[in-house]
């Protein structure tokens, strides 16, 4: 092998090398982008709409449940992290479109922290799910710094569910309404707390550890 060829291997190597490492580190650093409810705030409330899916679709991880989170200009965005005003009234709109189970943890199953401590399923005001009974709850909305949580009441898991976001009111769906004061300016963690990640261990992989799937952030600013 000549001096010229070896020089041109090792170069294309450390390329090739070089271009890996920059994947695995963005990839390892990648944050899920920010829908900005904030902008032009003006002390009135906001509306923060969420979708809950069985399954993302498109991408690396097409079969993990996922949260996503529709824009102010009404696009779904793929992650879970919003950006809403300080103590300012926040109203949650949250589209579910899963299926659910009995809860391992009925706590879980009420609403706390939120304006009088109630919710409206389908517009029907509630205070607890009685998960064992009819078709359970897919998931759980929940800000544990707040002592904010809503539990998600499930689809019929034999009804033809939507199998990628984004979804449409087409499919069926359980439409889940809250309002909570947003407290000062910080991030604030929420996640879901239904073991619902299918697969990994005690359901607690995969989508339940990734950012952009059933967890996020809430960044509250001034
Ligand atoms: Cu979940």
């Amino acid at each position: 092998m000549s001096f010229a060829w070896k020089v041109t291997v090792t170069v294309v190597l450390f390329a090739i090398c070089a271009v890996a490492a920059v994947i695995l580190i963005v990839s390892l650093l990648g944050t899920p982008p920010v829908v900005d409810y904030s902008a032009g705030a003006s002390g009135q409330p906001v509306n923060v709409t969420l979708q809950a899916v069985g399954a993302i679709g498109p991408g690396n991880h097409p079969d993990w449940v996922s949260y996503l989170v529709e824009s102010p200009q009404g696009q779904w965005v793929h992650t879970t992290v919003f950006q809403v005003p300080q103590h300012t009234r926040i109203n949650f709109t949250i589209y579910n479109y899963d299926s659910g189970s009995p809860l391992r943890n009925q706590q879980l199953g009420q609403v706390t922290g939120t304006y009088g401590n109630t919710a409206l399923l389908n517009g029907r005001p509630f205070r607890v799910i009685n998960s064992n009974a009819g078709n359970g709850v897919a998931h759980t909305f929940t800000i544990p710094e707040l002592g904010v949580s809503v539990p998600l009441y499930a689809n019929n898991g034999n009804a033809n569910l939507c199998g990628a976001a984004p979804c449409t009111t087409s499919s069926p769906h359980k439409i889940i309404r809250f309002s909570i004061t947003s407290p000062g300016p910080g991030d604030y963690r929420w996640q879901c707390f239904v073991p619902c990640g299918l697969g990994w261990l005690f359901g607690n992989g995969g989508p339940m550890g990734t950012l952009g799937y059933m967890g996020g952030f809430m960044k509250v600013v001034a």
